[in-house]
């Protein structure tokens, strides 16, 4: 497959390199040199210059918190070497006003960043501090790579008033065109497109539209607050707000972050409109909440009912025009995003796949700074519906077979991108590292290599009040974050709660599967073939389904359902262990919602099993009577068995399948 050479929206971060004592490869080494080249957790490649990240021991870390400068600092060996290279200054990376004793005890307290004139050779400064015996730990401040390509802003006049307009669950006007969220097959859109190859959010909005309990922190350009679509659902520091220019009024650490904080300028000022911004931070968001059904727009995942009950985000900045921003401002983001209140770190950006090599290069000894940041946000638990934190990245978009860090890490969910078609999008990484797919976008190439629709991207929120196109797994990442939004509101609804494990599991099964449509070639975007064969089983568990995520945390089956054929179902195969004895009753119901969602006909319930007819796809539900015990209900003079209803959902697709023996099976199994 090609590398895509345009659009791709790729924010390719080169946070880390691999990890030195791993590929160090000198034949002959002192015990003292291999015992420096042990702390290192980086090489220098792309690194910043003029600053390293060190990790002490603890007990330097009670003469540097009271050091006036890096040259009197209470540690001999550092002064030294300080005073040597004309080092300006010695911080923390941390922020200790904020969760302390946790900080402390996770012991991210002990990292420090030296500040020094940039024509001081790098390798040599790092190699000095290495050599300090009180100094664990030497990382390079990888430089983070900026994104390049501009988002496709929206002609007004593309939007699309169809009759399909009118059957919208909100009245976004451009919510038809966002065929990731509700995709009717619309050929105006990608030529194409398949119906059903969405998010099912449609029938999840019926569920929950979100919750202001639930933050997520977008960890990204600066998203642009007073975008009218996004204004209403951002999370708002009052004190702040409220308070006085150039103070910290809560006393976070943080002077003036009433939307976020910009961690690039290292001021509490988001911005998003410098030369080389591309508006990627306010495209990310608006997929996460954009405000829905206020009557403009687009509409988000999470976004709510037009009643003020999105759920809420804010922005964490770490790219900003050309300015460089090295791991230290990366980790204090995550950790901000933390103790600011975030439940989900949304996170579409990434190192190169193949940067670094494993799960051990990346988190195993000398682990990264931002490593420490990751764990700590994690275990940060900010709402009742969590325990922790959710991280969720985007997998990459150089279409290779892994996942860039930190998303590859087996913590962290990594999203794979897919067409409005179900295949994978071209540019989209697979297979190694990546975790579940949702909808990226792709171009339709309509005379290529020149003219192309962009249609088939997502639309969503620009600054300045724009909306536009962007592609990417960068845009399929917020699908998952949103969902996962979503699906915390809902939990807070019912009372309900998670560990994150238990809680990935949610997420990661609730799933359409998507190896169906694996076979053949699909024409890429640069007139070459992809092989799908090449992406089978690969794409992660399968498509991601914010109404299985809902039904999930509901605790009622999911039935996938083909579209176009009768299905006779014996649903008992779908209690118990399968072979339960529960005699099924003929009474159901099915609402006319659901009817006309999944454009149900000829419905039934004989010889106790479920006999109906999907036109379209959609998704809803059924509840069914049952009988446990003997063949009728007892009551009155009669003694009998007990009434049971059972509620299962029903997720109608083109790919699912019926079997011969009318069961319906995908490669999901029965879940
Ligand atoms: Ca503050
Ligand atoms: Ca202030
Ligand atoms: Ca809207």
């Amino acid at each position: 497959m090609n590398k895509c050479r345009f659009f791709v929206v790729s924010l390719a971060v080169m946070l880390l390199a691999s990890c030195m004592h791993d590929t160090v490869d000198q034949p002959v080494m002192s015990s003292e040199d291999t015992l420096i080249a042990r702390k290192f957790v980086n090489t220098s490649e792309a690194a910043v210059l003029g600053e390293l990240v060190i990790y002490v021991d603890e007990e330097s870390v009670a003469l540097l918190e009271g050091a006036e400068s890096a040259t009197r600092c209470g540690i001999s060996e550092i002064e030294t070497i300080a005073t040597e290279i004309g080092a300006v200054a010695i911080e923390p990376v941390f922020n200790m006003k904020v969760n302390a004793e946790r900080k402390r005890a996770r012991g991210m307290d002990r990292w420090y960043v030296v500040s020094f004139p940039s024509d001081v050779d790098l390798n040599m400064a790092a190699k000095r501090f290495a050599a300090v015996e009180s100094i664990e730990r030497v990382q390079f401040s990888t430089r983070v790579e900026r994104p390049t390509e501009q988002a496709i802003e929206l002609d007004y006049a593309d939007v699309i008033a169809t009759t399909r307009a009118a059957n919208m669950p909100f009245n976004d006007d451009m919510l038809p065109m966002q065929w990731h969220y509700i995709n009717n097959g619309d050929k105006q859109l990608f030529p194409t497109i398949v119906a059903g190859e969405d998010i099912n959010a449609a029938a999840a909005w019926e569920v929950t539209t979100g919750r202001p309990e639930i933050v997520v922190a977008v960890v990204d350009e600066g998203v642009c607050h007073t975008h009218p679509d996004l204004e209403p659902n951002f999370d708002v520091n009052e004190a702040e707000l409220n308070g006085s220019d150039g103070v910290d009024d809560d006393g976070n650490g943080y002077v003036d972050d009433i939307y976020g904080y910009n961690f690039v300028s290292d001021t509490g000022r988001i911005i998003w409109g410098r030369p080389h911004d591309s508006g990627h931070g306010t495209h990310v968001a608006g997929t996460v909440a954009a405000v829905n059904n206020n009557n403009l727009g687009v509409s988000g995942v999470a976004g709510g009912s037009g009643n003020g009950d999105g759920v809420r985000i804010f922005s964490s900045q770490i790219f900003s025009g050309k300015d460089e921003l090295g791991v230290k401002g990366i980790a204090a983001a995550i950790e901000y995003s933390a103790d600011r209140g975030a439940s989900i770190l949304q996170c579409s950006w990434g190192v190169e796949p193949g940067q670094i090599a494993n799960d051990t290069a990346f988190a195993t000894g000398s682990v990264s700074v931002e490593y420490e940041a990751l764990e700590y946000f994690i275990e940060t638990k900010n709402c009742d519906a969590l325990d922790g934190g959710l991280v969720v990245f985007a997998a990459g978009n150089v279409g290779k077979a892994s996942a860039g860090y930190p998303g590859a890490y087996n913590e962290y969910i990594a999203v794979t991108a897919f067409a409005p078609d179900g295949l994978p999008a071209y540019y989209t990484c697979y297979d190694r590292g990546c975790n579940i797919s949702a909808p990226g976008g792709e171009y339709y190439m309509i005379a290529p290599p020149s003219t192309y629709s962009e249609k088939g991207l997502v639309l969503s929120t620009l600054p300045e009040g724009k909306y536009g196109y962007m592609q990417g797994t960068s845009m399929a990442c917020p699908h998952v974050s949103g969902i996962a939004a979503l699906a915390l509101s809902y939990a807070l609804d019912l009372g309900k709660s998670y560990t994150v494990d238990e809680f990935k599991t949610l997420l990661l099964t609730s799933v359409n599967e998507f190896d169906s449509v694996l076979t053949g070639f699909k024409p890429n975007y640069s007139g070459g073939n992809m092989n799908l064969t090449t992406y089978k089983g690969k794409m992660g568990t399968g498509k991601i389904d914010a109404y299985r995520v809902l039904m999930g945390v509901r605790g009622t089956v999911s039935i996938p359902l083909p579209v176009g054929q009768e299905v006779i179902l014996d649903l008992n195969r779908y209690l118990g262990d399968g072979q339960v004895s529960l005699k099924t009753l003929s009474e159901y119901t099915i609402s006319d919602e659901t009817r006309e969602h999944l454009g149900i006909v000829n419905d039934a319930i004989l010889g106790g099993k479920l006999i109906l007819t999907c036109t379209k796809p959609g998704a809803g539900s059924i509840t069914v009577a049952f009988v446990a015990g003997g063949t009728s209900v007892g009551g009155g003079q009669l003694t009998g068995g007990m009434r049971i209803e059972k509620e299962f959902a029903l997720i109608a697709r083109e790919n699912h399948v019926a079997n011969a023996d009318g069961f319906v099976d995908n490669a999901e199994g029965w879940l």
